[in-house]
């Protein structure tokens, strides 16, 4: 249902924003967060932007697809970033990352909603031949890429995978990692970072953060990127619950689609076993007292103790029991009514809220998304309806920026950004 589908000339005016936006961040077959700031393409953006285009472009949806899953690693791995061409704007670049494969890349994944987006595209696909086609040619490497996850980020059979970095999560300076990353040691090179050329300092991530996040990046490549040696020697590692729920429903996911499409493959059951053994441990990253799931520091077994809208995200896995489910959705009522609009990634009544600094309290609207969604699908309509109408007001207020502002609605980072204006077309218009 889309309770804000009203036919005015300002939604009309948008959807034709919306769609230029991604028209002019296409950099032909893949698109570009936005220019300047983020010039290659993103694993987790790719995915939710193919939800745009698959609105008015669907043959270029499945091709951004595509683009994406050529740059995966022969052991299964997608890469968080893959660098198709040299840009001056961004650092760290390939050379910094220094992984040797066909396509440039770097050397750890981000949040794996691409197998979710597949199943939504052929589902809703207005062409369904060429769609199942389409999908029949990357279910296999869906089902590597969800193998990789399993196999190398949980090589002792927990059920909860591990991650190396703050990018791999997509939430970068959240606050969840606050402690983990104070263990990893600064790294020892000069740099400058590009970043701050485009966007306010007050916006971003500081620089002892990134000091970390690029010793992380150097300890990688000394480690020539052996998946043993990063396991055991890792001086950061973190059960985050937004990756932990994101491969799970995308695991189901593909369990569905292999249904849809009659495929019969073996390595689905050892998926199923990984659902079952993930839905079994994720009791343990819930806390009593908050009644919330956290992250969880994996080097010292304590949970990352802020309340984050990743936590939220176990509800669009289905991972959540019934008691747990009616204790999100207070919640996620009580966090809504904190700030002017919708979840903000860091809950405001939080000591290191930050309305403005990326992940410590902005808006993401992807997130609300996948928040809104989980909703729905367990039945809590009226939470999912006001996730919506508050999303909506802020693109009508601010347009596409990269996040907004909790307190007042303001666009934040980059402007004219991919993912923004595709939740817009495939959710809010
Ligand atoms: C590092 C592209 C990406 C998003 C992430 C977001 C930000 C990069 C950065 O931009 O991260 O990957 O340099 O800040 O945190 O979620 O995928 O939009």
């Amino acid at each position: 249902t889309n309770v804000n589908k009203v036919n005015s000339s300002e939604t009309a005016a948008l959807i034709k924003k919306a769609k230029e936006t991604l028209v002019a961040n296409d950099l032909g077959g893949y698109t570009v967060p936005t220019h300047g700031l983020y010039p290659f393409q993103w694993n987790w953006d790719s995915a939710i932007t193919a939800l745009g285009w698959k609105h008015f472009n669907e043959p270029r949806a499945w091709q951004e697809i595509e683009v994406l899953l050529d740059g995966q690693w022969d052991n299964g791995m997608v890469p968080h970033i893959l660098f198709h061409q040299d840009s001056t704007t961004y650092f760290p670049g390939p050379d910094v990352w220094g992984s040797d494969k066909r396509v440039k890349s770097t050397s750890i994944s981000q949040p794996p909603v691409v197998a979710s987006v597949v199943k939504d595209m052929l589902e809703t696909a207005d062409d369904k031949t060429f769609a199942r086609g389409k999908a029949e040619s990357l279910f296999s490497s869906l089902v590597d890429y969800h193998l990789w996850w399993y196999k190398e980020r949980d090589p002792l059979n927990t059920g909860l995978v591990v991650s190396y970095h703050p990018w791999e999560s997509g939430m970068d300076n959240s606050p969840a990692w606050d402690e983990a990353l104070a263990a990893v040691p600064c790294v020892d090179w000069e740099y400058e970072r590009r970043d701050l050329g485009h966007v306010d300092s007050s916006q971003r991530p500081h620089k002892s953060e990134y000091d970390r996040f690029l010793f992380l990046v150097d300890f990688f490549k000394k480690h020539k990127f052996d998946s043993e040696v990063i396991f055991n020697e890792c001086p950061y590692k973190v059960n985050d619950i937004g990756i932990i729920a994101i491969l799970h429903k995308g695991s189901k996911d593909i369990l569905a689609l292999g249904e849809t499409l009659g495929i019969q493959d073996e390595r689905l059951d050892y998926i199923a076993e990984r659902i079952a053994l993930t839905q079994s441990a994720i009791s343990t990253l819930w806390c009593p007292e908050a009644q919330y799931f956290y992250c969880r520091n994996v080097l010292t077994d304590t949970l990352c103790k802020v309340r984050t809208s990743a936590g939220m995200l176990t509800l669009f896995a289905g991972l959540a029991n019934t008691e747990q489910k009616e204790i999100l959705n207070t919640k996620a009522q009580q966090w809504n009514a904190a700030s002017q609009y919708c979840i903000a990634s860091t809950h405001p009544e939080e000591s290191r809220y930050e309305p403005q600094r990326y992940w410590r309290g902005p808006i993401w609207l992807h997130i609300n998304w996948m928040i809104a969604l989980g909703f729905e699908n367990e039945g809590f309509q009226q939470t999912a309806d006001k996730l919506q109408s508050d999303c909506r007001a802020l693109v009508d207020l601010s347009g596409y920026y990269e996040y907004f502002n909790p307190e007042t609605g303001a666009g934040c980072g980059g402007k004219d950004f991919s993912w923004t204006a595709a939740i817009a077309l495939h959710w809010l218009l």
